[in-house]
């Protein structure tokens, strides 16, 4: 089995061999065989008794030193990893919530709201009055409702959690105890539960795990809602996607990590500096190039091409022609530092939280932003001239890739067919059978799978089937480099009903081509923008998420974020497929919990299944049952 999917990579992975650089899969390889007890998640090290292990098969131990079994230890260990990923993504939207309120206080002249109208659609959503207020007053009062979601003492739902999900969908989170009130304090009640001789009973421990995930929910509804606000609502974009995006005539600049307010003014300072970047050789200026999640923050509202997702980060530096890569937070693999020391690529660490040994340290606060990027730019310009081009190999593969399709934009097409209801034309489409379900698929790449393989295994006997696809992350990221997101796309692999769909709309929607079959809809935490879809289809129809054809997929799930992402989407009702076991094999209470009993108390389950044709087929099933359940032809 190969690395990647993408086998225009191979020469680079050949290359870190030839010059002896390991990479993630060699890493991987040498960490082989991999613990069992961790990957069952019946390890635990949370005293300092421990750490202590459960025998899930002989009859060594069945309880740990101070009593707590596997399934009490599995549950702890799960929704420790719903923290973290709650924490990460709540930390990103508050840190721009934070600068949405010095803008508005007029505290940085480094950001400013790009767009007006969404700051006020996103007020009349949180039911906040704009009648004779400024700008100014609008946006403040925005932030504040927002930040609010943090630090709420009453026991009232979250602004964002209350106003974006269905009210049948509220009503029966509140019923269960789930409607969270507060991101920071659902974090540390997980922390304090989770502490040494607190909570012991699995499922209690697993509600306060719903109910924590649905604070990474309101952090991706802030993150994604508030950066529009700051930086503009993503509209259909042209650009392209893989490593061959990276310029041999050009000071390249890699953006890694997940955080627009970073990457965002690195594009613009980039674009003030290009004259410097020619006169220092490089003909084609300054080209910045996206990996991971900022680098879908960035091609979506700024049309820069996504060089790379997750598992092959370490391949653009491999190139060769990279002088620097710039990171923020989240999903950077500390081996870039030391792959960057075998080349003249500078590693350049920008937050607080988030340095790396061997990586040059320039922070980015809103204060400075502007100034240091400038720094940083200049130091790639420097590295430049020390490129050794004997060492330069780029792989000549780009594909073509049409992203940007925001909720806002999608119904701004339909619109155009529509215009009284814009979801009218998806909505009799859906219930035609043309377009038989749809999709979102979402999370990361596992080196535990070869990279992009199950993603585009699983799209194409799905596009085939006549189900629409939307993609966020790392999921975007493998669509967009293996060609699956442009018109060519829909002629080969979308089924003859939903390829009549996706021109028509095209068309009637003043496009000359038609509409990708799967469509880009940002980073992970604009996972939102699929929920606002599926809520805005929920509320048409007068159903409940969970009855809705829709279907969620993380079929290379790694990080704790995908955990905390894939336990809020089956909170809210719908199937959530994984591509792999997390570490709760230990435990059947909790697999049980996760599967069956969350499906009789909120419609949403978990659905575990390593091939991704096997995958493919199980959710093909599920759209066919709701399509039945709700009196559709299936
Ligand atoms: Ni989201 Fe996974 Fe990371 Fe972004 Fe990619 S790995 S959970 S997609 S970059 S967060
Ligand atoms: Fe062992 Fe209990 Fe301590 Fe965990 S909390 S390490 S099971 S003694």
């Amino acid at each position: 089995m190969g690395n990647c999917y993408d086998t225009s990579n191979n020469c680079l992975i050949n290359k870190a061999h030839d010059e002896n650089i390991d990479l993630v899969w060699d890493r991987y390889e040498k960490m082989k065989p991999q613990c069992g007890f961790g990957e069952m998640g019946i390890c635990c090290r949370i005293c300092l008794k421990g750490p202590c292990r459960i025998d899930p098969y002989g009859d060594g131990p069945k309880e740990g030193i101070c009593g707590a079994d596997a399934d009490t230890i599995v549950a702890r260990n799960l929704v420790r990893m719903i923290a973290s990923g709650t924490a990460s993504h709540s930390l990103h939207g508050k840190e721009i919530a934070k600068t949405l309120l010095h803008v508005a206080k007029g505290e940085t002249d480094n950001y400013k709201v790009k767009d007006i109208r969404k700051l006020k659609n996103i007020a009349e959503k949180l039911n906040i009055d704009t009648e004779g207020k400024t700008i100014n007053q609008i946006t403040e009062e925005v932030a504040m409702a927002s930040l609010m979601d943090y630090s709420r003492l009453e026991n009232t739902p979250c602004n964002w959690l209350s106003n974006t999900l269905t009210k049948s969908r509220l009503k029966k989170l509140t019923d269960l105890g789930v409607a969270l009130n507060n991101i920071e304090s659902s974090v540390t009640d997980i922390m304090s539960r989770t502490h040494m001789g607190t909570d012991a009973d699995a499922i209690n421990i697993l509600l306060a795990g719903l109910k924590c995930a649905l604070g990474d929910y309101v952090g991706m509804q802030i993150s994604t809602n508030l950066s529009d606000t700051l930086f503009g609502t993503p509209e259909p974009i042209i650009s392209e996607s893989n490593l061959g995006v990276i310029n041999e005539n050009a000071v390249n600049i890699a953006v890694h990590g997940h955080n627009p307010l970073l990457s965002e003014i690195i594009v613009d300072v980039a674009d003030e500096m290009e004259e410097e970047a020619i006169k220092a050789g490089a003909k084609d200026g300054i080209n910045i190039v996206g990996v991971c999640c900022t680098g879908n923050e960035v091609l979506l509202r700024r049309g820069i091409p996504l060089a790379t997702n997750f598992l092959s980060q370490e391949l653009a530096i491999l190139t060769g022609a990279l002088e620097a890569m710039v990171v923020d937070v989240q999903c950077i693999m500390p081996s870039l530092a030391k792959i960057a020391s075998c080349y003249h690529t500078e590693l350049f660490t920008t937050m607080p939280d988030a340095k790396i040994s061997g990586a040059t340290h320039i922070e980015l606060n809103e204060k400075n932003s502007v100034e240091n990027a400038r720094v940083i730019i200049k130091k790639a310009i420097e590295k430049y001239k020390m490129r050794d081009k004997n060492k330069v190999l780029i792989p000549k593969r780009k594909s073509k890739v049409i992203a940007g399709f925001s909720t806002e934009s999608i119904i701004k097409l339909l619109s155009k067919i529509d215009k009284e209801r814009p979801l009218k034309p998806i909505i009799d489409n859906i219930v035609n059978g043309n377009i038989k379900g749809v999709v979102l698929f979402a999370g990361c790449n596992n080196v535990k799978i070869m990279q992009d393989n199950n993603f585009v295994t699983m799209a194409k006997k799905l596009l085939d089937n006549n189900i629409l696809i939307l993609a966020t992350g790392c999921a975007a990221g493998a669509y967009a480099k293996n060609e699956l997101m442009n018109s060519e796309a829909t002629f080969k692999y979308a089924g003859e009903k939903l390829k009549e769909v996706l021109t028509l709309l095209g068309k009637e929607a003043g496009l000359d081509v038609p509409l990708p079959p799967v469509l880009h809809m940002g980073s992970c935490v604009d996972n939102s923008r699929g929920v606002d879809l599926a809520v805005a289809l929920a509320n048409e129809l007068g159903v409940d998420l969970d009855q809705l054809p829709l279907v969620a997929s993380a079929p290379e799930l790694m990080s704790e974020k995908a955990i905390s992402i894939g336990t809020w989407v089956a909170t809210i009702g719908l199937p959530v497929h994984i591509g792999m076991l997390p570490p709760v094999g230990g435990s059947q209470l909790t697999i049980d919990v996760l599967t069956s009993k969350l499906k009789e108390l909120l419609g949403g389950y978990f659905i575990v299944e390593e091939n991704p044709i096997k995958a493919a087929n199980k959710l093909i099933g599920i759209i066919k049952e709701k399509r039945v359940d709700l009196g559709i032809e299936p």
